[in-house]
């Protein structure tokens, strides 16, 4: 009956469609929750810092190259962060290591070419780890092409930067600055251009020429440099001094006197207040500008160097739904709040993980600062017995942690002599003051095995000395040790990947003066429990007695500082909650299932 066949074939094909149209309904469900669970590659990742000078030496010139980055992809792979940043490579005299750009786009001969720098990018990127340069914005150095025409006045670069005539002259007929401003690196940041007869502006070195926001057209070369990078692949920016980048535009006014008790040295940029200088409105306007470009390209991360310590100027960094900004600025408040050992208490630390979630700005994105290249190593300025709890902390918190090199080894400062001291901001302050200044001292090459040189270089010099310690404070050692630095560093990148910690709760069971602790936890899934002894003293604790929530009676011992020696806190031992030995300074990773 064709009727009923008929009838059939309707059926069979409204079933197809109502099939069709479930799995279609499926998959963009799975589309969009794919979406939603998705998030952007710089919260899922550590970032690791490499200061290419001091990272690995290929061509054995005794300064560290592109090429010898290369040849330690494996090494990042298997350390566990998922992105590289990049301290400043391109050309550049080094009058501050890179910090001072003669040309935007072009790679420094120092750390190789063009190709060096594909070959690296492509390396990292094969491995699935990002890359991350640092952006220079607020300056070049005096001999980029566009100073040495602004200080002959040739168009367009005439108003390229910050030009003054001088306030008067002095008996000796020597002009006078325009105002008493002070660059960063001690001294006038006013300099005399015999060529021009004006002064320019630096805030940092007189071979760090500011470039001049207020002209659109260094607005717009600077986005070219941002488009020529983000073009070649890099994933993203960390962008240097931007509080920097603007200055008021009437240049008649002085910056009032601290009176820091700290600081009688009139000269010392920390005598004067600088609100003239930094964090001006007009900055954030530029950094918007900055933002829509990566916006333009899909996955890209701005982290922004504002160093400040009004917190709420730094937090304004991260901008908001309508000017977007950074994705994060540096958090320095683990280096800014604990100078010496004796500032660090459990309560103490707390405090300072609270000042920044509590002034961050709704639905934004923490980060956690241990050390860079501008700050003394972790363990100089905590002590050596801190290293491993430190680092403990700061992967296992939520947000994104920041490593500089070497830390995941515990390197330490290095003493530097005068005569051997590179640093321009420590120079600028003599024999008597340059240590108290000197960046040079956490600068040092990176200490590979105990070869000669540390396995840093082939050449016979480097360009600071190694450390001492590297004959047994180095990676190779590390990775043949039964326990170390590393491999805890190792074991917390791996553990962070795990949901507890990429999905889970925070909470801060016990804090004390001694005892700092960290609870991550997601129900169906296991807790971690990370405590810490904050003091220099051996404890034992009962962590029922102080808890401000219900604890289990045992855990399970995950990872533990190197310092301890203990047979009871063996990792993978069952230990009793209510008396829980620590070593001075450790971090003791614990785990149970409640
Ligand atoms: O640092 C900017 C900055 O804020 C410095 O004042 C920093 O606090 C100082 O170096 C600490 O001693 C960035 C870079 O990180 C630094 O290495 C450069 O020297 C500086 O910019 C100039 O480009």
């Amino acid at each position: 009956m064709p009727n009923k066949k008929c009838l059939v074939f309707f059926f069979f094909l409204f079933f197809l469609v109502i099939i069709g149209v479930i799995v279609i309904c499926l998959i963009a469900k799975d589309g969009i929750k794919h979406k939603e669970t998705e998030s952007p590659f710089w919260q899922r990742t550590i970032v690791y810092q490499v200061y290419p000078r001091s990272f690995c030496d290929h061509d054995g010139d005794g300064t560290g190259d592109l090429q010898g980055i290369l040849s330690k992809a494996d090494y990042l792979k298997e350390l566990g962060v998922g992105t590289v940043w990049l301290s400043p490579i391109f050309s550049s005299p080094m009058a501050d290591f890179g910090y001072d750009v003669a040309n935007f786009t072009a790679i420094e001969p120092l750390f190789g070419t063009m190709d060096d720098f594909d070959a690296l990018r492509a390396a990292l990127h094969d491995r699935g780890l990002r890359l991350v340069l640092d952006f220079v914005p607020n300056h070049s150095s005096d001999e980029h092409e566009w100073f040495v025409k602004s200080r002959r006045k040739e168009e367009p670069y005439a108003d390229y930067y910050i030009w003054a005539d001088p306030k008067g002259f002095d008996e000796e007929g020597q002009p006078i600055p325009p105002n008493n401003w002070l660059s960063v690196f001690r001294g006038p940041a006013w300099t005399w251009a015999e060529e021009r007869q004006q002064f320019y502006f630096h805030q940092f070195l007189a071979k760090q020429p500011d470039l001049n926001y207020r002209n659109e057209r260094v607005r717009d070369e600077m986005k070219q440099v941002l488009r020529f990078w983000l073009d070649r692949g890099v994933d993203g920016f960390r962008v240097d001094a931007v509080k920097f980048l603007f200055e008021v535009e009437d240049i008649s006014q002085d910056e009032s006197v601290a009176n820091d008790p700290e600081t009688d040295d009139p000269l010392d940029y920390y005598y004067l207040n600088h609100t003239l200088t930094t964090n001006q409105p007009e900055t954030l306007e530029v950094v918007n500008e900055w933002r829509d470009i990566l916006d333009q390209y899909s996955d890209r991360v701005m982290m922004a160097e504002v160093y400040d310590d009004d917190i709420r100027q730094v937090m304004k960094y991260y901008g908001n739904d309508s000017v977007p900004l950074a994705d994060f600025p540096f958090n320095f408040l683990l280096i800014d709040s604990f100078r010496n050992r004796s500032d660090l208490s459990g309560a103490a630390l707390k405090d300072a993980l609270d000042l920044w979630m509590d002034n961050m700005p709704e639905g934004k994105w923490p980060n956690w600062v241990l050390g860079n290249h501008d700050n003394g190593r972790v363990g100089s300025r905590f002590g050596e017995d801190l290293i491993d709890a430190l680092n403990m902390l700061v992967l296992l918190l939520p947000g994104t942690p920041v490593t500089y090199y070497g830390e995941e080894i515990g390197m330490l400062n290095t003493f530097i002599s005068w005569e051997d001291t590179q640093d321009p901001q420590a120079c600028n302050h003599g024999l008597d003051g340059y240590e108290d200044y000197s960046r040079d001292p956490e600068r040092t090459p990176m200490q590979w095995d105990n070869s000669t040189l540390a396995g840093f270089t082939t050449g016979n010099s480097t360009w600071l000395p190694v450390n001492d310690n590297f004959k047994d404070l180095n990676v190779k050692a590390q990775q043949h040790a039964e326990k170390s630095h590393l491999k805890i560093y190792e074991e917390l990148a791996r553990l962070r990947e795990e949901e507890t910690f990429t999905k889970g709760h925070t909470a801060y069971p016990v804090i004390s003066n001694e005892v700092f602790s960290l609870l991550r936890y997601l129900e169906g899934y296991e807790s971690y429990l990370l405590v810490m002894n904050t003091s220099e003293e051996e404890l034992e604790v009962d962590l029922h007695q102080h808890a401000n929530m219900e604890l289990p009676p045992t855990a399970e011992v995950v990872l533990r500082s190197v310092t301890d020696t203990a047979e009871a806190t063996v990792p993978g031992s069952e230990i009793h909650l209510s008396e829980v030995k620590l070593a001075a300074g450790e971090g003791l990773l614990l785990t149970f299932s409640e």
